[in-house]
């Protein structure tokens, strides 16, 4: 454990900021209800396909007085998936390059948001209608502090009401709510959905908008399944309401990760509309969309700043006023002014401000092209040291460094927090 002084120097340097921001504590003792919405990326918000919009709801919310929509947000998600994902939120910690951490490192201890608002008098709790043991997810929920864990036992599963990896979406919001209502107040509860994943099967009577025409079934066919799950989350808005579950409540919505791979690209370049997609493309596709929304909160808003889930934990317990002084984490709260103005791609591709870095070639982020180095002497995919990615390229690598230390050498276990 002696990297831990280094480490903790690093984070008090780098990551973290005095200075609270201005919404900090504005969700206080307020329930969370966070959306794990699978394989959805931000190209579909706003879009449309065959003449129609693709997620009416969600396009509502961005322009909602109650929400802030964060249109520059990047999934940091490997081979993991979703798992990567809430290893992602929960922690403020980079998977790992290779492999699940919720496979290889379950048993580590963690310093995971269930634990530290579970301290503060929350209740943690995740539905999702799958088997516990897929992802691992019943050792590493223990690991992470979770309460209790919704999984398909918690629901009514038949023939009828499934489709492709079982319980579809409207049927599991719905039959959630009866769980919901029981629960001790204030909790922290993760819903987990799952229709429209790979490979995005949907039987006709749930189709809502017509597959897409291209040369990749699975891009024509991700259409109907997003609108889907669009109309799944606008349903479950309705019987929070109806049910007195939302005023009390903050929703939170993340896309997982990416849902079309780059497999599809030729099919994607097609509906796009552009020639090819570039590597700079394809990080802008890794774009997934973050929600906030605050009933009666008034003041939403787009955001365009570069963000990614890293954040999200220090975002969350900031908005309910939940501190965490000695905590050890990679992101920021996305409401602070003093952030650090890049995010890490697990890959060690990163998106700044100003830049974005991709196999190997650093593009300027708002025109796309490729900055102009003074001496051009890199060779594939090492940059000149001269580069304008390098400085940020040299601390994304230390970064995930780090957060690799923290997680194979267990370091959590020799820490203490307070209480
Ligand atoms: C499985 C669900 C999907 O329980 O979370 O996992 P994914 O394949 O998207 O990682
Ligand atoms: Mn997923």
């Amino acid at each position: 454990g002696n990297e831990i002084p280094e480490i903790k120097a690093y984070v008090e340097e780098n990551i973290k900021t005095d200075q609270k921001s201005d919404m900090f504590g504005v969700a206080k003792n307020k329930n969370v209800i966070f959306i794990n919405a699978e394989s959805l990326q931000s190209f579909v918000i706003n879009d449309e396909v065959n003449g129609e919009e693709i997620t009416p709801f969600l396009n509502s919310l961005t322009e909602d007085e109650d929400t802030y929509y964060f249109e520059n947000f990047y999934h940091q998600t490997e081979q993991g998936k979703t798992s990567d994902s809430e290893f992602l939120v929960e922690n403020s910690l980079y998977p790992l390059s290779r492999g699940a951490v919720f496979f290889t490192q379950a048993q580590n201890e963690y310093h995971a948001m269930p634990e530290i608002m579970g301290k503060a008098g929350y209740n943690s709790v995740v539905f999702h209608a799958n088997n516990k043991t897929f992802w691992n997810r019943d050792q590493m929920y223990e690991s992470l502090d979770v309460d209790k864990f919704y999984g398909e036992e918690a629901y009514e599963v038949t023939e009828d009401n499934s489709v492709g990896w079982g319980l579809k979406d409207k049927p599991f919001f719905e039959q959630s709510i009866d769980h919901l209502q029981s629960l001790d107040e204030p909790y922290y509860s993760k819903f987990i959905t799952l229709t429209n994943h790979f490979p995005f099967e949907l039987p006709e009577e749930d189709r809502s908008i017509e597959p897409y025409d291209s040369n990749s079934a699975t891009l024509n066919n991700y259409f109907p399944t997003v609108r889907y799950m669009d109309e799944s989350i606008e349903q479950f808005f309705a019987q929070l309401k109806a049910n007195g579950l939302y005023e009390d409540s903050i929703i939170v919505i993340m896309g997982d990760h990416y849902g079309i791979s780059a497999n599809h690209n030729r099919a994607m370049s097609q509906y796009l509309g552009e020639e090819e997609i570039t590597p700079f493309d394809q990080t802008q596709l890794q774009r997934v969309p973050f929600f906030i929304h605050i009933p009666g909160h008034g003041k939403g808003e787009v955001r365009s700043e570069v963000s990614g889930q890293i954040d999200v934990k220090p975002t969350i317990l900031n908005l309910l006023g939940i501190e965490h002084q000695n905590d050890i984490y990679f992101g920021n709260d996305l409401f602070s002014e003093d952030r650090k103005d890049y995010i890490a791609l697990r890959n060690g591709d990163f998106i700044s401000e100003d830049y974005i870095f991709a196999s190997g070639i650093c593009y300027d982020r708002q025109s796309g092209e490729q900055v102009k180095e003074e001496s051009d002497d890199s060779i594939d995919s090492s940059l000149a040291e001269d580069s304008a990615c390098t400085p940020i390229k040299k601390q994304v690598e230390q970064e995930l460094g780090y957060s690799d230390d923290l997680i194979y050498g267990d370091l959590f276990r020799f820490m203490e927090f307070e209480k």
